[in-house]
């Protein structure tokens, strides 16, 4: 035989098998071990628009990958969009639609739900949590029930910019989260968590791990390491391409009671075009340290012995607007808030690179792990479905639409094609976001498109639980 022709069916075989492990079928008793990074406020633009914002680290993992367009958040907010996605339960479920409150002790369905972590405990994986996971506190005893590391450093928003560098405006009560400064690497929780998960992964583990990170970033203040800052020309830094500036003019009155809480836009937007592009800058700058610090851990996870075992998923709580319908951060149910990134890595897989363009959901994202994990059922009835289709097939056909949800009657259902937005007073919004990507033109009130709204609505919830007490709007 020549030596040609050996190769070839060597690689026939090899891609054959690569195939039969795909899916956990290979090696009966072999358990995937499971890497969940959860970024926080990081929009899309790191997947889909990387001429403005440099992420090579998640542009390489992509190609191993199967990276989701049109993911949505449960709830455009830290806290009930974690809660939502560890638990596997909609808001409209739980009661937890917005941050603040006691959810962990008052909602009854989180009380009683087993999370993620929880789950992998239970099946006899060693669990490990580091850096910001569930933004709320959980209850005595349950980070005993999560975790099996310690310590599970958290380590918090900082380090805060100088009075100097921040936005000084007399509505920004949150003024310390808020500014644009450069600092060493050594005082970033991200650095410090990182390299605990590094540390992790250079180890010899006897069980099978679930390793869930969080990182601060790019979540405000923007300080990051000055090398970040300077990989973006300042003078080449755009205002976002979706902004108009009369956008809101057909938007409710209730949509726009929703943004700017604290006056943000005002002071840096397009009052300000120079400080509005210095922050985006900042925004920029957070997101490709974050990028590095997930590169830094999937070059270690490639050199383990475990880089052909572990499923990595990689995603954001919520999306972030830099300026889009004259708002910044998130709290809307747009496309800027209810989209973020997924980027879903299965080792061996033959559909890697791919992209699936259906609406999925964050609440998926527990019974996908489920499935590809052979987990026992948690005790609660999980609100998603596995993504295994789309991992088998990115372009498989999909009619399940994709809800974000901010309160009783406050929730958007996004399909194929449209956004529909729908408010407690009764006024909505409809998007054609394949014609109309930035969500310039409201149709809801057009007649034509009456059809389509009943549509949608059929998808709602029937019943909403009542909101858990203590939460804010921001
Ligand atoms: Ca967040
Ligand atoms: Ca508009």
């Amino acid at each position: 035989m020549k030596k040609g022709a050996y190769k070839v069916i060597l690689a026939g075989v090899l891609l054959s098998s690569s195939i039969l492990a795909f899916g956990g079928d290979a090696k009966k008793d072999e358990k995937w071990n499971v890497i969940f990074l959860v970024c926080d406020d990081m929009n899309d633009y790191g997947i889909t628009k990387t001429e403005d914002v440099l992420t090579p680290n998640l542009d390489k993992l992509r190609e191993s990958s199967v990276t989701f367009s049109m993911a949505n958040c449960s709830a455009p907010l830290c806290m009930p969009s974690r809660a939502s996605l560890y638990t596997g339960i909609y808001p409209h479920h739980s009661g937890v639609y917005v941050n603040g409150g006691d959810p962990w002790n008052d909602s009854e369905a989180l009380r009683q739900a087993e999370t993620l972590p929880e789950l992998f405990r239970r099946n006899g994986y060693y669990t490990f949590g580091r850096g910001k996971v569930y933004h709320a506190k959980l209850t005595d005893g349950r980070i005993e029930r999560n975790f099996d590391n310690r310590p599970i450093y958290e380590g918090g928003f900082g380090p805060f910019p100088d009075p100097k560098h921040r936005v000084l405006s007399e509505k920004d009560r949150f003024k310390k989260f808020w500014g644009v400064q450069a600092f060493p690497d050594s005082i970033f929780p991200d650095v410090i968590n990182t390299d605990a998960a590094i540390e992790f992964l250079n180890e010899e583990h006897e069980k099978p791990f679930f390793v869930t990170l969080g990182f601060w970033r790019p979540h405000t203040p923007f300080t990051a390491p000055q090398r970040f800052f300077d990989i973006y020309d300042p003078d080449k830094i755009e205002i976002p391409k979706g902004y108009l500036e009369n956008d809101l003019d057909d938007v409710p009155e209730y949509g726009k009671s929703l943004l700017d809480p604290f006056g943000r836009f005002e002071v840096t937007g397009a009052n300000n075009v120079d400080r509005w592009k210095h922050f985006i800058h900042g925004y920029y700058a957070c997101t490709s340290f974050v990028d590095w610090n997930i590169g830094r851990l999937m070059d270690t996870l490639e050199k383990s012995e475990y880089a052909e075992n572990t499923i990595v998923v990689i995603f954001s709580d919520n999306g972030f607007h830099v300026g889009i319908k004259n708002h910044w951060e998130k709290n809307t149910l747009w496309n800027s808030s209810a989209v973020v990134p997924l980027i879903i890595k299965l080792p061996k897989s033959p559909v890697s690179g791919g992209v699936v363009n259906s609406p999925v959901g964050l609440i998926d994202l527990y019974p996908t792990i489920v499935d590809y994990c052979k987990l026992d059922s948690p005790t609660q009835k999980l609100d998603g479905v596995s993504l295994r289709p789309f991992l088998e097939e990115p372009g498989v056909s999909w009619d399940r639409p994709a809800l974000t949800n901010l309160g009783e009657n406050l929730i958007s259902v996004q399909s194929k094609q449209y956004r529909y937005v729908m408010y407690p007073d009764g006024t909505s919004e409809l998007y054609d976001f394949k014609k109309d990507p930035y969500e310039w033109h409201n149709l809801a009130e057009e007649k034509k498109y009456a059809p389509v709204i009943k549509e949608h609505q059929k998808y709602l919830p029937k019943t909403y639980m009542k909101a858990v007490p203590g939460g804010r709007k921001n």
